[in-house]
C-alpha cells in the first residue's frame, strides 16, 4: 500500500543516511515503521552486523530484532547507544514529538536519551506543524496502576483535561498493560496547549503516579517522511 511504502521510505533514507560502519550499539523503537528499519539493517549483511548489538525498546522490539537474526543487546550493558531510530506518533516542526500510540514510550524515551544520535521515522500522516493536529487521542501517560484513578482526577479537575481516559485494550479485558506491567491514559489537549509541548509535559510529569508522558522534547537530531509520492521530507 501507499501508506506501508511510504514507511519503508523514510526507514530506509533514514538507515542509509545514519547507521555508519563504525555505529556497534543500535536503539530499535517500536511499532509498524521500525520493522522497515531493521529490514535495512538486515541487509548491510550478516558480517557487518556481527559486530554489533542492538537494544529493544521494548517486549515487540524485542521479538523483532530475535526474528531478524540480529544480536540482542541490554541497555544496562550498553547503556550509551550509538543511534536509536523510532517511530512517532506526529512530530511538529521543532522536532518535539508524540510517541506511545503503542504505549512503548517510556523504554523508547530512555533509549531516545542515550543515544548519542535519536532519529525519528514516520510516514506523511504524522508529519505536523503542531502537536495534536492529527493524533487525536492526546498525550500518551504511563502510570502506576496504584495511582490512576488519582492522575485521571487530577487531569480532569486540574491540568485542563476533561476527556484523560484510561486506555482499555481491545482482545483483552481491562486495561492495556505495558511492558513495565503500568496503565496508560491518553490525555487529549488543544492545539494552543500542544503549541508549548514542554511545558504541558512537565505539569503532566509532576502528577504523583506519572512514571512517563509521551512528549519528546527537543530529542530528535531528525526525522524523516515517506510522502504518498515516493518523496522524502527531512526534518532537522
Ligand atoms: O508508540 C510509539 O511511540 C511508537 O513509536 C509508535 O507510535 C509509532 O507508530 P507507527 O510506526 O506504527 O506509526
Amino acid at each position: 500500500s501507499v501508506l506501508e511504502k511510504s514507511k519503508q521510505l523514510a526507514a530506509w533514507t533514514a538507515v542509509d543516511q545514519h547507521v555508519k560502519p563504525e555505529h556497534r550499539v543500535i536503539g530499535i523503537g517500536s511499532g509498524s515503521t521500525v520493522p522497515y528499519v531493521v529490514e535495512r539493517i538486515v541487509q548491510l549483511g550478516a558480517e557487518a552486523n556481527a559486530e554489533r548489538v542492538f537494544i529493544p525498546t521494548g517486549f515487540q522490539s524485542k521479538q523483532l530484532i530475535v526474528s531478524s537474526g540480529l544480536n540482542l543487546g541490554d541497555v544496562d550493558q550498553f547503556p550509551t547507544i550509538d543511534v536509536t531510530l523510532d517511530g512517532a506518533d506526529e512530530v511538529d516542526r521543532e522536532l518535539n514529538c508524540i510517541k506511545g500510540g503503542g504505549a512503548c514510550h517510556l523504554r523508547e524515551k530512555v533509549l531516545a536519551e542515550a543515544a548519542n544520535t535519536f532519529i525519528l521515522v514516520a510516514d506523511y500522516r504524522k508529519n505536523v506543524e503542531f502537536l495534536g493536529t492529527n493524533f487525536a487521542s492526546g498525550i500518551p501517560i504511563e502510570v502506576v496502576p496504584f495511582a490512576y484513578a488519582k492522575v485521571l482526577q487530577n487531569l480532569h479537575h486540574h491540568l485542563g483535561c476533561p476527556q484523560a481516559s484510561l486506555r482499555m485494550a481491545i482482545k483483552k479485558a481491562g486495561p492495556v498493560v505495558s511492558d513495565n506491567g503500568n496503565f496508560i491514559i491518553d490525555a487529549p489537549y488543544d492545539q494552543e496547549t500542544m503549541k508549548t509541548p514542554y511545558t504541558i509535559m512537565a505539569q503532566i510529569k509532576m502528577l504523583t503516579g506519572v512514571v512517563e508522558v509521551g512528549v519528546f522534547c527537543h530529542m530528535a537530531r531528525a526525522a524523516y517522511f515517506g510522502n504518498a509520492d515516493g518523496t522524502v521530507t527531512i526534518k532537522w
